[in-house]
């Protein structure tokens, strides 16, 4: 994971960035709404250290706001449509206010039926999937989502890309910790690191990608200029983006991510596609509690050596951000300042 672009670091109180990219989004063109929710986001994983979505977005969000591409006023109709399923239409908004006008239903219904399912079509996800999962594990529950991007990942076995970087996040409660969080593209990294190591000026490892020849390649701006991405681990990173392809377009009534078309929209960088949140209430399997059993299984995997587990690095930085403020590059805080028009 790329760290913030190498210039001197500023450090700022997390309720501060919130605020300013809140004001960014709204002088963009999104609602009050919108903008809380997404500058939550963005700034959470910027405090996490989660690079690739924290503020290095911020001017795709706003190129992408000043396409058309995107509705940043929309406001998402949620369907009940059965025991343990929601359905929301964004609208051709994001896909985090979505999530949100649909949650208390989602988790009432997660709560009565043991499982509810919320499926999101006509969306717009830009971020890091693990704010949409962590939040349910706090809450006791268990959850599990996957978004479709863009087509930038070529199928395993095939010739040209097709997927999108696809991700899958997983949230546990675990007892006497943090819930167990794993957030991971099923591409052999995601896109968002790619453009960070072209602007860093440096060479990815093998077996990331390939160029427009469809040959192997470690230059990132080989695979950003006309390249592809590979799955990761091969044929099986293949089939889990298959899968998250299923999931979240099929399922949902979204797009795939080879079926939307941007090139009217100069700017979009916004994938519009769906996503699917499954989220189960473990209390209704009986028995010992999960997060017990949870927290035997991390046991056992630190007596067999483990060294971290998914999700540590994040709360890491997150205990030094609380302490020391969000840490970012000097030149990006003043991009953010100066995006704010004031
Ligand atoms: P990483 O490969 O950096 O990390 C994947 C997961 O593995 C994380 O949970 C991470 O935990 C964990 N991990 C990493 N290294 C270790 C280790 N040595 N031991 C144990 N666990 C480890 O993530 P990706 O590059 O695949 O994805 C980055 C982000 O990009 C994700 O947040 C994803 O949602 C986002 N993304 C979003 C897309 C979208 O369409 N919206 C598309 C594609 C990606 P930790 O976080 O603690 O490092
Ligand atoms: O990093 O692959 C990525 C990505 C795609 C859409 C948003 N992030």
């Amino acid at each position: 994971m790329p760290s913030p672009a190498r210039s001197a670091l500023a450090h700022i109180a997390f309720s501060d960035l919130v605020v300013l990219l809140r004001g960014i989004f709204e002088r963009h063109g999104t609602s009050a709404e919108v903008a809380a929710v997404l500058a939550t986001n963005c700034a959470s994983a910027q405090r996490d250290g989660a690079h690739s979505h924290g503020v290095f977005r911020m001017p795709g969000y706003v190129s992408t706001l000043a396409s058309g591409w995107v509705d940043g006023r929309a406001v998402p109709v949620v369907e009940d449509v059965a025991s343990g399923y929601v359905r929301v239409d964004a609208r051709n908004g994001f896909a985090q206010p979505a999530l949100a006008a649909a949650r208390g239903l989602l988790l009432e219904k997660a709560r009565s039926a043991g499982i509810a399912v919320l499926a999101i079509h006509n969306s717009h996800h830009f971020a890091a999937l693990w704010p949409d999962v962590e939040p349910f594990a706090e809450e006791g529950l268990i959850a599990l989502s996957v978004v479709n991007s863009m087509t930038c990942v070529v199928p395993h076995g095939a010739r040209r890309p097709l997927f999108g970087t696809n991700p899958i996040a997983f949230a546990a409660p675990c007892a006497a910790s943090a819930p167990i969080v794993f957030d991971m593209a099923t591409s052999a990294m995601a896109h968002g690191d790619v453009q960070i190591a072209a602007r860093a000026g440096e060479t990815l490892p093998p077996g990331m990608g390939v160029d427009s020849q469809g040959l192997a390649t470690q230059d990132p701006n080989a695979i950003l200029n006309g390249g592809a991405l590979l799955p990761f681990g091969g044929h099986k990173g293949s089939a889990l983006s298959m899968m998250v392809e299923l999931l979240a377009a099929a399922l949902t009534g979204g797009n795939f991510s080879f079926e939307f078309d941007w090139d009217q929209h100069p700017g979009a960088k916004t994938p519009w596609t769906g996503q699917l949140i499954i989220v189960i209430d473990p209390r209704k399997s009986g028995g010992e509690s999960f997060a017990r059993r949870a927290q035997t299984l991390v046991a056992h995997m630190h007596e067999v050596g483990l060294s971290r587990m998914p999700g540590e690095r994040r709360y890491r930085e997150r205990e030094h951000s609380a302490l020391h403020g969000v840490a970012i590059a000097e030149q990006e805080l003043a991009q953010l300042r100066a995006m704010t028009g004031d």
